[in-house]
């Protein structure tokens, strides 16, 4: 298959395609109107050696987490924002009503005085909430044996294309500690994953632009990035592109961690933009409201806050309310303290005000408002450890028990709880975040910031923390919250999510494979095949990242014809094991040596020959 030739960019967003590569759509069974999108990678044919005689090698179907930026055969008009893919869904439930405005006063003194591009856009998207008395989760259909559309397209999608990789999983069974991973995920599988409690499906209603999927370590492990500006960078359209961009390279979920103006403004082009959940932190946007003096928090700016973001359609919201009064003191001898913003925020308003926080006291009607919206929760860690010395200490631990409370609240409520978690922990400090993790809160997903294995690598930390990353995705993590080479060191560009998202997708995927999910596999070995055949684009494009390998193979040999050339400048013609390995194969074809027992015999014999001869030969 040729490769298409597209504009790389339309409104300002990368759109090409990814190389030899086309969009699928696979229709549901239970919801035919559903369209799971996947990617779909052409490979070129394998040539026999001897007989030159060439077979056909199958497609390879990949997870695909970038939308409908990169189908050359969809319009996006990002002015308009995307397809509302689960807009039907979500009316056929009947539970919901659509409101005219937004009900956040805050929003609306914001619309009287911003700009037109704004406005437009906020009258385009009507917000919308749970009739009075429903809740809209998708664990409280879980809970009454509801199998949803979200949940067949999850099923699917997980499995990509089933046919492709049965054989390979069952011959490849991992070490899952303890997770049970089926051979085939199917819709009802997904079901009672969330209504145990042990997945989450992070999407409000008011997102509908998002394409399902599912945080839960029975489950392929993801991959958020966090973007955003600061107070001192970056527009909004730059914020939108480094989405659109960050998904392109595999991102799972987003988190707009954006503070500083524009906060709403920012978020509204992202949500409507974003074909993957968005998550943010509520706590930052507050902050700004009262002119960042965190004693001046209240609850009402709080509440009016989740539900302004709520209405505008994020899917999970980092709420610190495990920072209890006195875990504070316990930080006092850290060699890094309270690392995280959200905690430290709420450590300060706590000692100010010498009083548990709003977020805890007001537990329950934060669960009261999420429900009206299927927002989830994602339990912040404002007490992790912020350093190697710091790592697994009493105050995380302490917090880590609260956290395991509140989910049970959440779970009363039927509202979608996952957990966050470090940070900075040494390898052999790891496992036990994992363990106790599962313990007290009743198997809900992980979702780690790394770990980093060692402080010892600023610039390096998207390595420092993959290492981490890894092995707590082994252990049962669910979500791996990307870290990117400029951590400690500056607001990541471009450049840096794609080197984070990337890192951190191999560090998911080399969990997947370890646990033996039934979707891994088949990709490592077609890509492998590719290799060992000399198919330099096909083993390119089976990357994570086609262009950065196709940069590096042709630094060296640029010319075409290298491209089906039988070795790279790593070895040179005459050192490629690879080479040397095929022609071993060759002639043992043609000398009729099949299998492994024919040689065995052979050496046998020679290995006779040379016992009887060997005295002579020595002497
Ligand atoms: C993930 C796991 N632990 C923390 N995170 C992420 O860190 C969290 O989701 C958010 O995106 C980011 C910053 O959170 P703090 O510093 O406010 O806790
Ligand atoms: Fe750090």
């Amino acid at each position: 298959m040729k490769k298409k030739d597209t504009a790389p960019q339309q409104n300002g967003v990368t759109r090409n395609p990814f190389p030899n590569s086309q969009k699928i759509y696979v229709s549901g069974k239970l919801y035919p109107e559903i369209k799971v999108a996947m990617r779909e990678i052409y490979l070129s044919d394998t040539k026999d050696s001897i007989t030159g005689k060439l077979t056909q090698n199958q497609p390879v179907t990949v997870y695909d987490t970038s939308g409908p930026y990169t189908d050359s055969e969809k319009e996006i008009n990002i002015q308009n924002g995307l397809e509302r893919i689960r807009e039907a869904w979500i009316k056929d439930r009947g539970d919901v009503e659509t409101l005219n405005a937004f009900t956040s006063k805050y929003c609306n003194q914001r619309l009287s005085d911003t700009s037109l591009d704004h406005l437009r856009f906020n009258l385009k998207h009507k917000p919308k909430r749970a009739v009075k008395g429903k809740n809209v989760t998708q664990l409280h259909y879980a809970k009454q044996g509801i199998i949803t559309p979200e949940m067949e397209y999850i099923a699917i999608r997980e499995n990509q294309r089933i046919d492709q990789m049965t054989e390979i999983a069952k011959q490849h069974k991992g070490k899952n500690f303890g997770a049970s991973i089926p051979d085939k995920i199917s819709p009802e599988f997904v079901r009672s994953e969330v209504a145990r409690g042990r997945a989450v499906i992070p999407n409000n209603i008011n997102h509908p632009e998002s394409e399902p999927m599912i945080l839960g370590r029975n489950f392929l492990v993801k991959v958020n990035a966090n973007i955003g500006n600061s107070a001192t960078t970056s527009s909004i359209e730059e914020e939108v592109e480094k989405s659109v961009w960050a998904c392109r390279w595999g991102a799972d979920t987003i988190m707009d961690l954006s503070t500083g103006k524009n906060i709403h403004e920012t978020r509204e082009w992202i949500i409507r933009n974003s074909p993957v959940p968005i998550g943010t932190v509520p706590i930052y946007q507050a902050l700004e409201k009262v002119n960042g003096v965190a004693e001046d928090l209240t609850w009402e700016i709080f509440r009016d806050t989740l539900i302004e973001q709520a209405e505008q359609g994020v899917d999970y919201f980092t709420i610190h309310a495990g920072v209890l009064l006195r875990y504070v003191p316990m930080t006092a001898k850290r060699v890094t303290g309270i690392v995280s913003r959200g905690g430290s925020i709420m450590a300060k308003w706590c000692l100010a005000h010498h009083k548990e926080s709003f977020l805890y006291t007001h537990f329950e009607d934060i669960c009261e408002i999420l429900k009206q919206y299927d927002v989830a929760f994602s339990l912040g860690d404002g007490l992790r450890p912020g350093s190697i010395a710091d790592a697994n200490d009493e105050a995380q631990f302490a917090e880590l028990e609260t956290l395991g409370e509140l989910t049970k609240i959440a779970r009363k409520h039927d509202v979608q709880c996952f957990i966050e978690g470090p940070g900075h922990v040494p390898m052999h400090m790891i496992k036990e975040n994992m363990d106790k993790q599962l313990e007290h809160c009743d198997e809900a997903p992980f979702y780690t910031l790394g770990p980093l294995t060692t402080d010892i690598a600023p610039g390096y930390d998207h390595i420092t923390s993959g290492i981490g990353a890894a092995m707590i995705a082994w252990y049962g993590c669910a979500v791996l919250c990307y870290v990117t080479p400029k951590e400690h060191l500056g607001l990541p560009n471009k450049n840096d999510v794609r080197e984070g998202v990337i890192t951190y997708k191999l560090a998911a995927h080399a969990a997947d494979l370890a646990k033996g999910h039934p979707g891994a596999q088949h990709r490592d070995n077609a890509l492998s095949k590719a290799r060992f055949e000399f198919r330099w684009e096909d083993q390119f494009n089976l990357g994570l990242d086609p262009e950065k390998a196709r940069e590096f193979h042709d630094e060296t040999l640029p010319a075409e014809g290298a491209k089906i050339a039988h070795f790279c400048s790593m070895c040179g013609p005459k050192f490629c094991s690879m080479k040397i390995s095929q022609e071993v194969r060759d002639f043992a074809a043609e000398n009729d040596i099949v299998d492994n027992e024919v040689i065995a015999k052979g050496f046998k014999e020679k290995s006779k020959e040379f016992k009887e001869k060997g005295s002579q030969v020595y002497l």
